[in-house]
Parts: C-alpha cells; sequence; structure tokens
C-alpha cells in the first residue's frame, strides 16, 4: 500500500530516527496530527498559549528569535510543559547557509537550538553540506531534520526542479532528515510531510501567506498540520481553536486511512 493510507501505528515502523518515531508514537497516544506554531515575540504570551494548547498538540514550533526576552529559562520552562502536556518541539529555524556555519548556529549561540528542539528544519539552496553540518551536531542527540521542499506563500521559487532536488538531497541523509516541509506528499518512501498554511476558511494574509483547510492538506499527503494564527490569534481562545484544529486535523487522517 501507498505511504498516503497507511496508519500512524504502521507508518511508526518504517522509521528509525528517535525524533521521528517519539512524533508517532506521540501522535497515535494524543490522537492528535495538530503542531501549533507559537509566533509570539514575548515569553508570557508564548508560555501561556503553550499551556492553553498543550493538551491537542502532538508538536509545538517555536521561533525562538522573535522572543524579546529570551534566556535559558524560557527554554526551561518550555521544557516542563513539554513534560506536563506531552509534546515534542520544533525550531522552526530555516537554517540556509554552509556546512561549517549551520553547526555554529544549530550548536551555539544565544539559543542553543540542537540542545532542547527536537526537530528543526533547513532549506537546500546551499547544497547537501548543510545536512551533513547538521547532522554532525543532531544524529548524536537523536534529533530529526525537515528539509523545506515547498513552501505556502505566494510566489514562491521552491517548486518543480528545486523540490525534486530537495527530495534528492533528503534520500542521500535518510538517517536525519525525518520528511519535509511541503503541501502534499513527496517521494513513496516514508517521508513526514508537515504542512504550514492551514487555516479553517481559507484565503491568506496581507504578506502573501495562502492558506488551505486541514481537511485539504490531509487529503494531499500532510501528516502533521501546522497552524499558527489560526489558533493563537484570538486572544483567550487558543486552547479551545487548538481542539478544533486537532479534531479536524484526525477526522482528515483517519478519512485517509479508510478508518
Ligand atoms: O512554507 C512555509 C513554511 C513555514 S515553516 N510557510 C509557513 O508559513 N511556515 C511557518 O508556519 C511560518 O514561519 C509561520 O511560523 C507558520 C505559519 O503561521 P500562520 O500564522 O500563517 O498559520
Amino acid at each position: 500500500p501507498q505511504v498516503q493510507t497507511q496508519t500512524y501505528d504502521v507508518r511508526l515502523s518504517n522509521h528509525t530516527n528517535p525524533a521521528a518515531r517519539a512524533l508517532l508514537e506521540c501522535i497515535l497516544r494524543k490522537r492528535s496530527n495538530l503542531c501549533v506554531s507559537v509566533d509570539l515575540s514575548t515569553s508570557a504570551e508564548l508560555l501561556e498559549v503553550v499551556d492553553a494548547v498543550g493538551p491537542s498538540v502532538c508538536l509545538i514550533k517555536t521561533h525562538m528569535d522573535i522572543v524579546e526576552d529570551f534566556d535559558q529559562s524560557v527554554i526551561d520552562r518550555l521544557r516542563v510543559l513539554s513534560e506536563k502536556h506531552d509534546f515534542l518541539i520544533f525550531e522552526d529555524r530555516k537554517f540556509a547557509d554552509i556546512g561549517n556555519t549551520v553547526v555554529l548556529q544549530y550548536s551555539k549561540g544565544v539559543h542553543k537550538i540542537a540542545s532542547w528542539a527536537q526537530l528543526t528544519n533547513a532549506h537546500v539552496v546551499p547544497g547537501s553540506g548543510i545536512i551533513t553540518g547538521l547532522a554532525s551536531v543532531g544524529l548524536p542527540l537523536g534529533r530529526g531534520l525537515l528539509l523545506l521542499a515547498e513552501m505556502s506563500s505566494a510566489g514562491t521559487l521552491a517548486q518543480g526542479a528545486y523540490t525534486d532536488a530537495a527530495l534528492a538531497m533528503a534520500r542521500e541523509h535518510r538517517d536525519f532528515v525525518v520528511g519535509f516541509i511541503a503541501q502534499r506528499r513527496l517521494g513513496d518512501e516514508d517521508w513526514l510531510i508537515l504542512t504550514p498554511g492551514v487555516q479553517l476558511g481559507s484565503g491568506g494574509d496581507s504578506m502573501g501567506q495562502q492558506y488551505n483547510t486541514p481537511r485539504e492538506v490531509v487529503r494531499r499527503g500532510a501528516d502533521v498540520i501546522i497552524v499558527g494564527r489560526g489558533v493563537y490569534g484570538k486572544r483567550g481562545e487558543a486552547g479551545k481553536e487548538a481542539e478544533r484544529y486537532r479534531k479536524e486535523g484526525w477526522e482528515a487522517y483517519l478519512a485517509r486511512v479508510g478508518g
């Protein structure tokens, strides 16, 4: 059978990377394929929303470089919440430099991403040295990498031959690359497809973001739906909205696998 119609349970046996396995196990435990992207710029707001949506998610996506009052305690508190609510952490760092530089950006600096994020992502524009570099830091720690094969934004150059090249690069690093940020299923192998640009009711924003519904992106092959403003946009309602998206995403998955 095609990967598309396999259950998360079966998919688990296709993966050896510890971060990919932990994500699939969490998805199954919580019956959630929802990742909430918490793009808020103070630690108080960030952690408040994470605490509210925690019960409904398998994964929290961060942009730690937008947090104005960042220090190590933000990470410590985020990790406490990840244990309290049972979710993994994905730092959406979008690395895009030569191998030697991304080694430093991933392991050092203010954020020390590799020490706390089970998943991170990278553009393929530099060529495969970026993966070799990130893997040298991430693999010993049991981390996983997602490649940006497509983007949700209008006019993206990540399409066609670029997307094919991302797939080819992933195939050379199957131990560390666990899947893609993409808008649909790619390749015949079992890659985890995480899809942003998701909202109930479609449309977009004034800066090129384009939205599809959970049902539509899961039908096209998303294994995890990434929702930002659709969940945290209405102040005080993030918990309720996250549960709404969790149900939508899960029903769409059941429909896809024919359960
Ligand atoms: O193609 C992409 C890739 C990513 S990771 N399009 C995206 O929007 N993202 C990220 O997903 C983006 O950086 C943001 O953090 C999130 C979408 O947020 P929303 O508020 O539009 O749902």
